[in-house]
């Protein structure tokens, strides 16, 4: 009870927090330095009955080290699988964790000119942040950053070092998202007292902690706090009109100036609003439909401003890519150019750091893309790495950028409280991602039971919030419910579509798959009319294990659901299927439960990401889709990769 009471009052206090200014990614200039805090970090997780020893002893006050023992933890990485203590692998409740550092004297001397920020990159899922035993911030929400300035506590303090204190909490409850709940079991004949387990809806293991990078940064007191531009092009002009915000002051002047990769000022504006033009743009491709996918150019802004008797500059580049996006009746343009998804849904998941954000692993994934010929993945079921964002806008990777609403199965998710935090969640979002030309679509939520009645009121809602702070992008969600009862979808631009023919359904039954495809296919489309994208199909496999005729779990079954899959998909998509999306790119970990192999096998590469045979399958047919494409460049060759 205790600990639903802490987590409850937290969450109120979240309500209140008004989302304001902006979210660009920290990086260096000529007026910002920046010191990422990743490392080691002192953690200590409050295994006291209620949770909140932390709390009633005020942890934070003083070093971490003199209130208890610590361990060390690692920051970016989920703490559960980094001791051999089951007890932490499953831990539900408050855990803590610090770091002391050392901040350059040019930060602290001038408080007139230098501001501090602490930002931290994601943590899941409810945080609280103190500086030299102050708070700074406090946040609801894994899988996104958040950040506090901390100028006045670092400045004011006796010196350079600075003790940063974080209690993060990974309860979830049936408003946050996702979407959890705590039961407790009381019947002490078979549990202890006390006993309580944590439910979810959602099949990938609630791993927990710092999940992305921590980092220190400076700006001057008077700053660019948000860029946003959108892109057009017609003919041989492309349009970039821009929006600056500035905080600080309202004195101050601006300048842009748009440079190609190579360097050359293509064009130049002024002021806080205001559109670029560009002679013969280059535009932004996706991944296989330019011999150039990826073109970014890079807009330059500089702000002169007068602060405390002092002349302040600030100087911030944002890349940006020239692209459009529309979607018809049946299709889906990038360009005026039909685009066909071919491509992953993807997991944040890896052996020993669970969620943390992993370079190696993030660049061994962007290679097997592609080697395999996908152009696109989904963010199932969560926004992904800002990191991972990057590398999609450089290398043409198209994203359905999703938000963490998944498991959604209960009346009680479709309330005005989980509504609120929706809608919270998607400005978050929009506002970390929307400069980003590799993302050409938001996706709500992933399989809700938006068979229920509240789903009807609330995705309108949602969707129309969504549209209303981002009208150049469409905006979906995915949905498993029955075409017939489905409430969300009158509000989607495109259906995204999930089945799993011959494995929760029929299971074994191969030769029902194209029937019911067929049939999933028509009947949405009938009721639509509005272009189709298969956002999940597959099935599980355990690589190396073997049967011909294919048995289900074996790697051939596997191949031949793919196969049945295609076949049908190579029908529809000269009508209205304008993509399909494997689930899942790699195996992943899940809760522990009777139909979970050590997590979940539907990925056509291991969790080590090797390939298992339907990986072959996949990109044989990927890289014929992309060859039969009528822009793909002829110098794009298959087994140059
Ligand atoms: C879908 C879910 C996905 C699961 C997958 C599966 O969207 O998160 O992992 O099924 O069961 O329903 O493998």
């Amino acid at each position: 009870m205790a600990l639903r009471g802490v987590l409850g009052a937290l969450l109120l206090c979240g309500r209140a927090l008004a989302l304001s200014g902006g979210m660009l990614s920290p990086r260096e200039s000529a007026s910002r330095e920046l010191k990422e805090l990743n490392g080691i970090w002192s953690f200590r997780a409050d295994f006291s009955e209620r949770r909140d020893q932390g709390f009633v002893q005020q942890w934070y006050r003083q070093p971490l080290r003199q209130s208890g023992p610590v361990i060390d933890m690692p920051v970016p990485a989920s703490f559960n699988e980094l001791t051999q203590d089951p007890n932490l692998r499953q831990y539900v409740g408050w855990v803590w964790y610090e770091r002391e550092v050392l901040l350059p004297r040019s930060w602290l001397l001038n408080a007139l000119t230098t501001r501090v920020v602490l930002r931290v990159g994601s943590a899941h899922y409810y945080t609280i942040v103190w500086v030299n035993g102050v708070q700074v911030t406090e946040h609801e929400g894994g899988h996104l950053p958040f950040e506090a300035d901390i100028s006045r506590i670092v400045q004011a303090g006796p010196g350079a070092l600075c003790r940063i204190t974080v209690a993060l909490n990974n309860t979830l409850t049936p408003h946050t998202l996702p979407p959890g709940a705590i039961q407790f079991l009381a019947d002490e004949s078979k549990y202890p007292k006390g006993y309580f387990v944590q439910n979810t809806k959602f099949d990938f293991f609630n791993y927990a902690g710092i999940h992305r990078p921590v980092v220190l940064y400076t700006t001057p007191t008077v700053y660019i706090d948000d860029i946003t531009v959108t892109t057009a092009w017609t003919g041989n002009i492309g349009v970039v009109r821009y929006q600056v915000l500035v905080a600080g002051s309202t004195h101050y002047s601006l300048s842009l100036s748009l440079r190609e990769k190579e360097g050359k000022v293509v064009a130049t504006g002024n002021g806080t609003v205001g559109e670029l033009k560009v002679v013969d743009p280059k535009l932004w491709w996706p991944y296989l439909m330019h011999e150039n996918p990826g073109y970014l150019y890079y807009l330059e802004v500089t702000l002169l401003a007068q602060a405390g008797g002092e002349s302040l500059e600030d100087l911030y580049t944002l890349p940006v890519g020239i692209r459009t996006v529309h979607v018809t009746r049946s299709q889906f343009l990038i360009n005026g150019q039909p685009f066909y998804f071919h491509g992953v849904n993807k997991h944040e998941d890896a052996d020993i750091r669970g969620k943390g954000l992993d370079w190696s692993l993030i660049v061994k994934d962007f290679n097997l893309l592609r080697w395999l010929g996908a152009n696109s993945f989904r963010t199932s079921h969560y926004p992904y790495a800002e990191e991972i964002m990057d590398l999609c806008d450089a290398y043409g990777i198209v994203v359905i950028d999703e938000c963490p609403a998944v498991g959604m199965r209960d009346q009680e998710n479709f309330g005005n409280k989980s509504l609120a935090h929706h809608l919270t969640v998607m400005e978050e979002l929009i506002r970390r991602d929307k400069n980003r030309p590799s993302v050409v679509m938001w996706s709500v939520a992933n399989e809700p039971a938006s068979e229920l009645t509240p789903a009807a009121y609330y995705f309108k809602t949602v969707i129309a919030h969504t549209k209303a702070i981002d009208p150049t992008r469409p905006v979906t969600f995915v949905s498993n419910a029955n075409y017939a009862h489905d409430h969300g979808a009158p509000y989607v631009d495109v259906i995204c579509v999930n089945s799993y023919f011959s494995w929760y359904h029929d299971s074994g039954h191969l030769e029902v798959i194209q029937l019911q495809l067929n049939t999933q296919f028509e009947n949405w489309y009938e009721t639509y009319q509005k272009p189709i994208i298969q956002s999940e199909y597959g099935a599980d496999s355990i690589a190396g294990l073997h049967n011909d005729p294919p048995l289900m779990f074996s790697e051939e079954y596997h191949k031949a659901v793919l196969q049945k899959y295609h076949s049908v998909f190579d029908k529809k998509r000269k009508e209205y299927v304008i993509g399909e999306l494997i689930w899942n790119f790699a195996d992943f970990m899940t809760a522990q439960a009777v139909i979970r192999v050590l997590g979940n096998k539907k990925g056509i590469f291991t969790r080590q990401r090797q390939p298992k045979a339907a990986a072959f399958i996949l990109r044989d047919r990927y890289w014929k889709l992309a060859n039969e494409s009528s822009c793909i460049h002829p110098t794009v060759k298959y087994y140059n990769l």
